[in-house]
């Protein structure tokens, strides 16, 4: 069973690196730097049942940074959706844990991902059409920041701004890099506090490998804008040969930097 306890996102992360070594392929940079929000998330945040993943009135979350499936899946099997051992079928033939998440294949996944750009719109849609059925749904999207180069984003974040839809809150995984180098070298983001607030979200920027300040974030209360947390995390949070490397996005341990990485997080 999982909880919002640094004991989880140990958990979690040691569940991720399993994963990627049964497999031999998979993202471990951008898998780990999310990790305490998938906790805070999974562990009591959000309102799911695992008994009943689709009951319309839930709470919803949409991994827009689709290639985090590990850590997705990790989180779900530690709260019971689907049986642990099947993580060690990551991306195996035949298996419902491909490398980027199906809503119609995995028990709790809200939303299929992995083209990105689109999460924010999804969210936006989702955000929308609960709030016209009367739900009291709150919906979580995350993206990373190397992702919000994709101009949909924006749009998105428009019409969530015009819609003033304060059920919705985006978090953006804000770890410097992406697939080929650091964001400020490939497209520098700018100012996404600015750029956020403009566009009509209410923006918090938090230490999103810090627990308490993700729980803090994510459980606040809606006030009557969509929410932006800026969450500044490392690439391979955990493992100290992935952590800040831009090769660690597409990373997978070898046999002894499994060990290696397996003790470091203990
Ligand atoms: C539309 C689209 N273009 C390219 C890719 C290939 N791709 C997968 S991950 C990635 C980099 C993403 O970087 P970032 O958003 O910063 O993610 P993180 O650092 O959290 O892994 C790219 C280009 C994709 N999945 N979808
Ligand atoms: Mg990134």
């Amino acid at each position: 069973m999982l909880d919002i306890s640094t004991e989880s996102c140990k958990t979690l992360r040691k569940d991720i690196l399993t994963m990627l070594h049964a497999s031999g392929s998979g993202h471990a940079g951008g898998s780990l730097s999310c990790v305490e929000i998938m906790d805070a998330l999974y562990g009591g945040i959000l309102r799911i049942d695992p008994q009943n993943p689709k009951k319309p009135d839930r709470d919803y979350f949409v991994l827009s940074k689709g290639h985090a499936a590990p850590a997705l899946y990790a989180a779900l099997a530690e709260r019971e959706f689907f049986p642990k051992e099947e993580l060690l079928t990551l991306r195996k033939a035949g298996s419902h844990l491909q490398g980027h998440p199906d809503k119609n294949k995995v028990p709790g996944v809200d939303m299929t991902t992995g083209s990105l750009g689109q999460g924010i719109s999804i969210a936006t849609g989702l955000a929308l059409g609960t709030r016209a059925k009367g739900y009291d749904s709150r919906v979580y999207v995350l993206t990373g920041d190397g992702e919000l180069q994709e101009g949909l984003c924006w749009e998105a974040a428009m019409a969530a701004a015009n819609y003033k839809l304060s059920n919705l809150t985006l978090i953006v995984d804000w770890n410097g890099l992406q697939i080929d180098g650091p964001n400020e070298e490939v497209m520098n983001l700018g100012d996404l506090g600015a750029k956020f607030r403009a566009f009509g979200f209410e923006v918090c920027e938090i230490d999103g490998n810090d627990l308490d300040q993700v729980v803090k974030a994510l459980s606040a209360p809606a006030g009557d804008k969509p929410r932006c947390v800026l969450a500044h995390t490392v690439k391979g949070k955990g493992v100290s040969f992935y952590e800040n490397q831009v090769g660690s996005h597409g990373a997978v341990p070898n046999d002894e930097q499994f060990e290696k990485a397996m003790k470091e997080i203990g």
